[in-house]
């Protein structure tokens, strides 16, 4: 007889995640990813200045400010016709690598590493599921070292983001046309410090790290979590101050990967779709462009606050392994099968941390002190933009609508949404419930490969239900105003 286990909430993320699967002869047959948390952001940019976007979108989430910013940063650049000079495109895409590299440092260490290596018998090592600590002592020992070393790191990674962004979280320096910070060979060298001690970590640590626990679970690490195999990547980090349309000149590339084949992106074949989320049925199917936000709580048969993003109608996995294989990187690509999995994805994050770092070096070696980094621009009375970025956690998009010099609607679609949403119009799983479906479970008391196939994507509820904690949602949510 099937039996129902419930991981409500899954710790180790950001936000708050139910996850409910339905086990039958040891194997996942169904799973539902349920996001318990409503926040509405989209409507509290009504009617604002659109001038504010780039600050107030920052505070969806305290892990991805830069991601958000930077959509909506690309996204007004957009509405208003404005180009930043490169040193304002290269300052900011600076302040995205050193966001990448503490959120995939956090990721690993800090949120999903706990699943392989055994920490000693204390907080905040326990409660954990028991059973299935497969390293040797003297690599889980190490890194237990590592997990606090990261945490320094991590630290670092912050303080590197500040020499341009102010602070952090939620930097103050982001504006449409570029950046208000001025570049100076004081703040090159101080952030070049910070970025050799943190290169070094990624190349000497974190990797080999990653690749030590692919070693120990790769019998199944490399077959569980399997998800849709379909990828989706907006592209992300422009290198040229050339027009791109196409998203083709960015460190990583705009495309999909579905069946094998390699093909472009057209933004306007994006919706969302909310027949199994609290939101009103006559919003479903929506291009972001046009979308609402109209929340229906208590919706019957829904189950979710995420809405349910569908590319031509097909769920698509979003995140480091989308990008690693859209842009057909050669250790990823050779995992073949194997890439589809939980231990793919850990791998392809580790390895795009060292090309983020590296990359960055180069960087900052474009940088001219004294230069502008801002281009004015004029708010216009009416017009529509759109900014599709990469978030470390995957594809993110922005979409707005200026009107009578105000924010007539605001529109998000993020990682978490693409990663965590629930079945769509047609009943077609999301990517992580598509993960979880297959899975074996050894023992229901300690399911511990089902949070192993959650963490993988790194999910962030924050950022995918996009100011307000409901608890037990059925009962509560009806309590709710809006
Ligand atoms: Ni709140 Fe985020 C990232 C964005 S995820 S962490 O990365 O965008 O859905
Ligand atoms: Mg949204």
């Amino acid at each position: 007889m099937a039996q129902r286990i419930i991981i409500d909430p899954v710790t180790r993320i950001e936000g708050h995640l139910k996850i409910e699967v339905e086990v039958d002869g040891g194997k996942v047959i169904d799973a539902k990813s349920s996001g318990t948390l409503f926040r509405g952001l989209e409507l509290i940019l009504n009617g604002r200045d659109p001038r504010d976007a780039c600050h107030i979108m920052q505070r969806i989430c305290g892990v991805c400010p830069i991601a958000h910013g930077t959509a909506s940063m690309l996204c007004l650049d957009d509405a208003f016709g404005v180009k930043p000079p490169p040193n304002g495109r290269i300052v900011r895409n600076l302040i995205q690598g050193a966001n990448y590299l503490q959120s995939h440092i956090l990721h690993f260490y800090h949120l999903a590493a706990l699943d392989y290596v055994k920490g000693p018998d204390t907080a905040p090592f326990i409660p954990r599921y028991e059973g299935d600590y497969r390293l040797p002592k003297a690599i889980n020992d190490l890194a237990v070292q590592h997990y606090i070393k990261a945490l320094d790191i991590r630290k670092k990674a912050q303080e590197m983001l500040a020499v341009f962004g102010a602070k952090m979280p939620h930097v103050t320096v982001f504006t449409a046309g570029g950046v208000t910070e001025t570049v100076t060979a004081e703040k090159i060298t101080q952030f070049r410090q910070y970025l050799r001690e943190i290169t070094a970590f990624v190349d000497d640590v974190y990797i080999p790290d990653v690749l030590a626990v692919a070693g120990v679970y790769g019998d199944d690490g490399f077959s569980i979590g399997t998800g849709c195999k379909n990828m989706l990547s907006y592209g992300g980090i422009r290198l040229t101050d050339e027009d791109d349309p196409d998203g083709q000149k960015q460190l990583f590339r705009r495309g999909r990967y579905i069946n094998g084949q390699f093909l472009p992106v057209d933004e306007k074949k994006i919706t969302e779709e909310v027949k199994y989320s609290w939101f009103n049925d006559s919003t479903t199917g929506k291009y972001p462009g046009e979308g609402m936000t109209e929340p229906a709580p208590g919706k019957k048969g829904a189950y979710s606050w995420l809405k349910a993003p569908r590319y031509e109608g097909t769920p698509y996995e979003v995140g480091p392994l989308a990008r690693q294989i859209v842009n057909k990187q050669k250790e990823v690509i050779d995992l073949g099968e194997k890439g589809f999995s939980v231990l793919g994805r850990h791998f392809a994050r580790a390895l795009e941390s060292g090309q983020v770092a590296h990359a960055m070096s180069g960087w900052l070696d474009q940088l001219v002190p004294g230069e502008p980094a801002f281009a004015p621009f004029n708010v216009p009375k009416e017009g529509s933009g759109v900014g599709l970025h990469e978030a470390p956690r995957g594809a993110l998009g922005h979409w707005i609508t200026v009107k009578d010099y105000r924010i007539g609607n605001y529109q998000a679609v993020v990682p978490t949404t693409w990663n965590g949403g629930p079945r769509d119009d047609k009943g077609q799983r999301g990517p992580i419930e598509e993960a979880l479906v297959g899975s074996p479970v050894k023992d229901a008391d300690n399911p511990i490969e089902l949070v192993r196939i959650v963490r993988a994507f790194d999910p962030c509820i924050a950022c995918a239900v996009h100011v307000l904690e409901v608890k037990g949602v059925s009962k509560e949510v009806k309590s709710f105003r809006i």
